[in-house]
């Protein structure tokens, strides 16, 4: 057996055996009040999730197993030379609970190398599709495609016992970490480098072989960006759109496969994953429409009134919980003061940041006025030449898949419920609204 699966046999197992007895004991604990707006405004704020990997808080931000971003960049381990941690330390934080050592690090990206081929229908499927398809679609329809490699879905035909299922939806769920980064580069390529590929290299770390197989093998800084960049994008606790699909098509048993497809193409909205590609193109149409170059302040917030008066978001602004600014957007605007500190494109995203937030402030409806992570990252690839902005969700989801396939293991530990909420119809509810004031 591998040595992280062994490490969460003996660290996860127990614990989820715990939480199992804990949350049978206090079945009964109430868990606050909701009112017909919770219902109607999508949710927000109702507790309906038990998700381990990580906690959002409204004014701190994310934090993965207790550590917020600054202590992660701090204490998860890195390799010599380099200043961003690898995400294959957060993904053994997240799986098994304890901050890794070097080596524990070390053999979970040795894990996922022996791991990464990828079936060569999988790439037909891609080749199979339009050129113009949009790179997310072409990535969850490539997840789909390598649904024929699924673990978990060939056990359960075979009567597996339930105990075992996170056995099963463990080997899924690494298999396809493993191979993520090799399809995305595989669509990349495709897309924008004339099909024209570049193999992986085994001896690079995740993230730069991710780096190297997209056309960044010399450039060390991109390698630094696509480290930071796979550790921010992990996990957002678990009611987000791609969290929550993840959990909701996995509750029905659907395979790591079936349910990361899924989360992918709740990643590709606009008011999701895609903002990220949105806020460049935003930027973008805003320095056309001025004929280029930088624009002045009052020339961005001109354009933010004009974006809102016109009925669109301005994107990478706002968030369901958040309601200050992203710690993910702080430490890609430290990371751009140390690499790029004069790029003209992010300076025009630290000016956006400098006026948005005011603007938006100023309608009361919006609850959030602060910038989220896609309000940066555009800007970062930008600067290192990926200026392909349609792809630039499926780096995001290369990312997701850590979070919430690690999430996905502890569901099945769990041994966590088919997902099926009441739903009610507007006569239900006015009947009942009704009948409570009658009642009074
Ligand atoms: N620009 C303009 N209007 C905005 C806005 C923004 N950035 N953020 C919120 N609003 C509007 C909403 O559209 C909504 O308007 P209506 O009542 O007319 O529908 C109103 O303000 C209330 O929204 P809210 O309660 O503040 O925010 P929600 O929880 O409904 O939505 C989010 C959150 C992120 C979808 C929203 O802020 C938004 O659309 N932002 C821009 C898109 C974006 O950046 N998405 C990425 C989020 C991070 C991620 O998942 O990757």
């Amino acid at each position: 057996m591998d040595k992280i699966k062994e490490r969460f046999e003996e660290i996860g197992l127990p614990k989820a055996t715990e939480i199992k007895e804990f949350l049978k004991a206090n079945a009964d604990a109430p868990m606050g009040t909701y009112t017909l707006d919770s219902v109607s405004s999508g949710m927000k704020g109702m507790i309906g999730l038990i998700t381990e990997t990580s906690l959002l808080d409204a004014e701190e931000g994310i934090r993965f197993r207790g550590y917020s971003i600054p202590e992660l960049r701090e204490k998860l381990p890195r390799l010599e030379g380099t200043t961003e941690p690898l995400p294959e330390g957060l993904f053994y934080l997240m799986l098994i609970g304890k901050i890794p050592t070097y080596d524990e690090m070390y053999e979970v990206g040795s894990n996922w190398t022996k791991r990464a081929i990828v079936p060569k229908h999988v790439f037909e499927v891609i080749d199979a599709l339009p050129i113009s398809t949009h790179p997310m679609t072409q990535f969850s329809i490539a997840i789909m495609a390598m649904q024929t490699e699924s673990e978990f879905a060939a056990a359960y035909r075979n009567g597996v016992n339930k105990k075992d299922y996170w056995v099963h939806t463990f080997e899924d769920s690494m298999n396809l970490i493993a191979r993520l980064p090799r399809v995305a580069a595989y669509i990349y390529r495709r897309t924008y480098k004339n099909n024209v590929h570049i193999e992986p290299n085994p001896k690079l770390d995740w993230a730069a072989n991710f780096a190297h197989m997209l056309g960044y093998g010399d450039n060390d800084g991109f390698k630094e960006l696509m480290r930071l960049y796979m550790v921010i994008h992990a996990d957002h606790e678990g009611g987000n759109v791609s969290a929550h699909t993840t959990h909701l098509v996995g509750s029905a048993l659907s395979d790591p496969y079936l349910a990361f497809s899924a989360a992918m193409n709740g990643l590709a909205g606009p008011l999701h994953g895609l903002a990220n590609q949105e806020v460049i193109r935003w930027v973008l149409e805003l320095q056309e429409a001025l004929g280029g170059g930088k624009p002045s302040k009052q020339q961005i917030e001109d354009y933010i009134n004009k974006t809102i008066n016109e009925g669109k978001v301005v994107p990478g602004y706002g968030h369901a919980v958040l309601r200050k600014t992203d710690p993910r957007f702080t430490a890609q605007m430290e990371f751009a003061k140390t690499h790029m500190p004069n790029d003209e494109l992010v300076n025009i995203v630290w000016d956006v940041y400098d006026v948005a937030p005011n603007i938006l402030g100023n309608f009361k409806k919006i609850k959030n006025p602060w910038p989220n992570v896609d309000a940066h990252s555009g800007a970062l690839l930008l600067h290192y030449g990926l200026k392909e902005y349609d792809f630039f969700t499926v780096l995001f989801g290369v990312s997701r898949a850590l979070g919430v396939l690690s999430s996905l293991v502890w569901d099945r530990a769990l041994g966590m419920a088919l997902e099926r909420p009441k739903s009610v119809t507007s006569d239900w509810i006015k009947n009942k609204i009704a009948a409570q004031s009658q009642a009074k």
